[in-house]
């Protein structure tokens, strides 16, 4: 009984009694120039009192993010890109989501309009799009291979694999629709993907010296995953 009323004193009369003293003391004061200010005054100060008494708020907000993009040539693209429109059509549009939960980050991808009942292979790619394929850069690892270079991408299973890189390999229906989904056991620190990079083949390759590779890159969407 007493614990019901002390929780009731706590949120409520408090949160609406103080800002409106505020206000009545200059309309009193101020006079009519003040008024219009005054009346003004009170509204605002109302609305945002009944949202902390929300109670999902409490909850740590999971670090989800969410990114579309409608392919266009790279001259008139700003965040998605076809570089090849035979195998993904300007107008195709792509969208991605990712979220962040208990040290593992989920990401789905859905694509609408490649070419129909085709394989495209998809991955995290390590930075942002740009006017050729190229600069996305190469697929972020979680723990990067020592053994790669700017001009030799990793190839080697213990790295290049879908638990270490994000990948979003996919096979489109009859109307070149289509999602893959992907959770990875790791989550972004200090370092993040910036993109998805579509792959001309249907398929990410995972045999010893090759693994990773999926051919030119044909289409690219920009991610904040940071
Ligand atoms: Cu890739």
């Amino acid at each position: 009984m007493g614990r019901a009323a002390g929780g009731n004193f706590g949120g409520m009369t408090r949160a609406t009694a103080d800002p409106v003293r505020p206000s009545r003391l200059a309309v009193a004061a101020a006079g009519t120039l003040l008024t219009l200010a005054a009346c003004a005054g009170p509204e605002p100060t109302e609305a945002p009192a009944q949202q902390p008494t929300e109670p999902t708020t409490e909850q740590p907000a999971p670090q989800a993010i969410s990114a579309e993009g409608t392919l266009a040539p790279p001259e008139q693209a700003t965040n998605a890109f076809t570089y090849d429109p035979a195998l993904a059509p300007v107008g195709a549009r792509l969208s991605v989501e990712a979220e962040e939960s208990d040290g593992s980050t989920e990401v789905e991808l859905e694509v609408d309009g490649l070419l129909p009942d085709r394989g495209y292979a998809v991955h995290a790619h390590a930075r942002p799009c740009g006017p050729t394929g190229q600069a996305a850069g190469p697929h972020y690892q979680n723990e990067v291979d020592p053994a790669a270079t700017p001009e030799q991408a990793s190839a080697d299973p213990a790295f290049a694999n879908p638990r270490n890189e994000i990948w979003l390999d996919l096979t489109t229906d009859a109307e070149g629709d289509g999602e893959a989904r992907s959770e990875v056991p790791f989550v972004f620190t200090d370092r993040a993907p910036a993109s998805i990079v579509v792959h001309e083949a249907e398929a990410t390759a995972t045999a010893a010296g090759e693994a990773g590779a999926a051919g030119g890159r044909v289409a690219c969407v920009d991610v904040p995953f940071a």
